[in-house]
């Protein structure tokens, strides 16, 4: 699929850009089967366990590199139609990172903003990312908010605690939910809505996160690959397991400069 010069001048000018109808529906079931199988799997031994404080959330937590070990994952992400899209976008070869896979069933709670290469640290340029719809989303199903133009600052401060009421995430910026007048003056949030089979792209400093899942029955599906382009000095996560389109593993330097291993270095 072509990337249109509106979506990539979106991409670059605003932090982000929807793909619209990437996927097949025949597709996304496939991600969804394979993911609740390798869920199921866990179950039964016992890498998932109920936790009777969370007892929906703890039995959908997010998969993480599911793809190093389901052949039907490896293929969807080395697949042209996939990996494309990041190269179209980024203008040159690209490198995944890792991939995450979201249930997000009912009464899930929000992603707090952040910054997404925050934690992946590439470096000079920041990661992108391709987040599939598996289902339609929506602000009310916990979909994607996102403050444009939020990107062209580079990182905000790694300072601010990363303590947080859900648990997962690092969130360094303020939460807009909570409190409107902590974003920067001139910022505005924007919700996102989706249909099974898109694509949204990020930039890796674009500050974003998605809503709690407020439905009564709806899961939120989505799978998000974090790519880098492939001209990257360094990386601070999976620097020895990188992956191109070929499914080859590449290694880059560690990225020694990177905030989060300053604070592990104390
Ligand atoms: O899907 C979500 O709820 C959050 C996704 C996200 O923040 C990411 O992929 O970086």
């Amino acid at each position: 699929m072509r990337i249109s010069a509106a979506q990539r001048q979106s991409y670059w000018d605003r932090g982000y850009t929807v793909i619209k109808g990437v996927f097949s529906k025949e597709e996304t079931s496939r991600m969804i089967q394979e993911h609740e199988a390798i869920r199921l799997a866990f179950i039964k031994d016992k890498s998932i366990v109920q936790d009777s404080h969370y007892p929906l959330s703890s039995l959908y937590p997010e998969l993480h590199e599911t793809f190093r070990t389901n052949d039907y994952v490896f293929q969807f992400l080395t697949s042209p139609k996939y990996f494309g899209l990041v190269e179209q976008l980024l203008g040159e070869e690209a490198l995944a990172v890792g991939t995450t896979f979201f249930f997000k069933p009912p009464g899930k709670n929000s992603f707090l903003l952040h910054q997404d290469n925050y934690d992946v640290g590439a470096s000079p340029q920041p990661s992108c990312a391709l987040w599939v719809s598996l289902e339609d989303t929506s602000r009310e199903n916990g979909g994607l908010c996102f403050i444009p133009y939020s990107h062209k600052q580079g990182l905000y401060s790694s300072q601010t605690p990363a303590g947080h009421r859900y648990g997962l995430v690092s969130s360094r910026v303020p939460q807009v939910e909570e409190d409107p007048v902590l974003l920067p003056h001139g910022y505005w949030m924007e919700d996102m809505t989706t249909q099974a089979g898109d694509v949204v792209a990020f930039n890796g400093f674009v500050v974003h996160g998605s809503f709690p899942n407020n439905s009564r029955y709806q899961f939120r599906k989505a799978f998000t690959t974090h790519f880098i382009p492939r001209s990257s000095e360094s990386v601070f996560v999976f620097n020895n397991q990188l992956v191109d389109k070929n499914g080859q593993i590449n290694r880059l330097p560690l990225n020694r400069h990177h905030p989060l291993i300053r604070d592990l270095l104390g």
